[in-house]
């Protein structure tokens, strides 16, 4: 499939031989993405619409819900993070939830219709008595018939093993930002860790979800860094969660220039084009959002969105301002 017919600025003859595979073994340079979101809006959407409907339902949304199991109070320094210690947000700390008030929420989101469970905690990673008490989390939630997902930091060897044989479908660690940009808004951890966190995912047989933030002050360069770098993990994530940052007061990114939210939208397709199989989530930042960005958002392949009032300590569109725009747009959920 070409779509060279019908575009004109965007007909590189390399980036569109490359982007016709949805196989795993194509290797994304950074150019090459670049080239993508550089192109005229319309053509980006269209080859983004084109690879969405070869690989997925073009109507169809899955939900997911976060609940934040563990709040405030982490060690570490991510500039966007409203949970770290050092910064003075109107985040409370909070202790770990109980497995009864995990599997009450749990419970009312599959009411509500959320197919995954996500549990996040604000941890740099999980000590051995944490693992002990997400084990238990992750196999009960799993008991009521829902995908589960969890986003705990960085894994030691053979912590995400057990996390597995409790019944963990999805393990949700970000890359966040493109490698060149990654030192300006994090220093307690390096890219390496994460990427070695991503293997003992891989390695003990869970899906990977696997993202990052828009919207930090990067260039469109970063976001193509960002994106190649997510569609080059081999295999590419099955999922993968764009945020648009969520100014938080009391961050050290509170303040960062707005993003255009057409650069928002052209990550997204660039994410589809690049990871055609992977369901692509419209995440963090639709509170913020128009629900015609949104809109535009779907049409240039986000297929999933987080779902309930709350993301982790942020707002999120109340669940029935989300069903009445799904019904608008005639989307359904899976
Ligand atoms: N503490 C664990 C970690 O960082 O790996 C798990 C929870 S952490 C809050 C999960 C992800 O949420 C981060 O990697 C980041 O991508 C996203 N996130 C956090 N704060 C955000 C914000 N203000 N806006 C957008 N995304 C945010
Ligand atoms: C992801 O990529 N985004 C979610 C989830 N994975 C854990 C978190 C968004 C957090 C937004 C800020 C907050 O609510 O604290
Ligand atoms: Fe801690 Fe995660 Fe927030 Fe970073 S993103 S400060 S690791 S909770």
């Amino acid at each position: 499939m070409s779509i060279n017919a019908h575009t004109s600025n965007m007909a590189d003859e390399q980036v569109d031989s490359i982007a016709d595979k949805a196989d795993n073994s194509v290797c994304w340079r950074v150019s090459q993405v670049k080239l993508l979101l550089d192109a005229p809006f319309n053509d980006l959407i269209y080859r983004a619409q084109l690879i969405h409907r070869q690989h997925h339902d073009a109507n169809a949304v899955q939900l997911s819900t976060l609940i934040s199991v563990k709040t405030g109070g982490c060690p570490e320094d991510c500039g966007y993070c409203p949970q770290a210690a050092r910064y003075h947000t109107s985040v409370e700390n909070q202790d770990m939830l109980s497995l009864e008030d995990v599997v009450i929420a749990a419970t009312a989101a599959k009411e509500r219709g959320a197919s995954r469970f996500c549990m996040g905690a604000a941890w740099r990673g999980p000590k051995q008595r944490d693992i002990d008490k997400m084990t238990e989390m992750v196999s009960a939630v799993k008991a009521l018939g829902m995908e589960t997902c969890a986003t705990l930091g960085l894994l030691k060897p053979g912590q995400a093993q057990q996390l597995g044989e409790a019944g963990l479908d999805y393990y949700n660690h970000n890359l966040d930002t493109a490698p060149e940009f990654y030192d300006e808004i994090i220093t307690t951890r390096n890219y390496e860790d994460r990427l070695d966190t991503l293997k003992e995912v891989r390695g003990a047989g869970i899906n990977v979800c696997c993202g990052g933030i828009v919207g930090m002050g990067e260039t469109r360069e970063s976001r193509a860094g960002l994106i190649a770098q997510l569609a080059n993990l081999d295999p590419y994530p099955e999922s993968v969660p764009i945020n648009h940052l969520v100014q938080v007061e009391g961050t050290p990114l509170h303040g960062t220039e707005a993003l255009d939210p057409f650069e928002f939208v052209r990550t997204i397709a660039a994410a589809r084009i690049t990871m055609p199989k992977a369901m692509v989530r419209l995440s963090a930042g639709r509170q913020e959002m128009s629900e015609a960005i949104q809109a535009l958002c779907f049409l240039a392949g986000a297929n999933s969105i987080f779902y309930g009032d709350k993301l982790l300590t942020t707002s999120n569109p109340e669940a029935d301002c989300d069903k009445a725009l799904l019904n608008k747009l005639g989307l359904h959920v899976l």
